[in-house]
């Protein structure tokens, strides 16, 4: 049986997931309205992660003999300043979340849950990748002057991504 506090965390955290899902939903459908199909297309499929990220969760309570408890999933924000501060808003988005895994991985090292400890490992890495991701994306942006050719030529690569499930461990 997993701890309770622990349980009651990894639920908070299936709502962040959740949450995250939805924001990179709502993302996708501005960028889409103005124009950035590939960009959009990005933000679609980081949605597709983050549904794997909150599945990856609610499996992990079941198989440790938790509950998961489903809350409301909080409105996102619906219209940003500049395709640049949708990519900002999204590398600040996930400095919060790896802020809470690395209190998630706290709270199992105080509860001596090495299970765990060692489920959250994955998350800790993926956290790395979703930062860098962002930030080389709004790099790009920033030596593009976030608009014109450039811009349009970042958007057909980021057209490019398609979704891959990571292989089970
Ligand atoms: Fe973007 O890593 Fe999950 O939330």
């Amino acid at each position: 049986m997993i701890n309770k506090k622990l349980e009651e965390r990894i639920n908070y955290q299936i709502n962040r997931e959740l949450y995250s899902e939805y924001l990179y939903l709502s993302m996708s459908a501005y960028l889409e309205n103005n124009g950035l199909a590939g960009m959009a297309n990005f933000m679609r499929v980081q949605a597709q992660e983050e549904h794997f990220h909150a599945m990856k969760f609610f499996t992990y309570v079941n198989e440790r003999g938790g509950r998961v408890v489903l809350d409301a999933i909080e409105q996102p924000p619906v219209d940003f300043e500049s395709p640049l501060a949708v990519f900002e808003e999204s590398l600040n988005h996930e400095k919060i979340v790896t802020d809470l895994i690395n209190k998630l991985m706290d709270l199992a090292i105080e509860v001596n849950d090495h299970a765990t400890r060692s489920f959250l490992n994955w998350y800790v890495d993926e956290q790395v990748e979703e930062e860098n991701s962002f930030q080389t994306i709004i790099d790009k942006l920033e030596l593009v002057g976030g608009k014109g050719h450039g811009l349009l030529m970042l958007d057909k690569d980021l057209g490019l991504r398609v979704f891959t499930p990571p292989v089970a461990e």
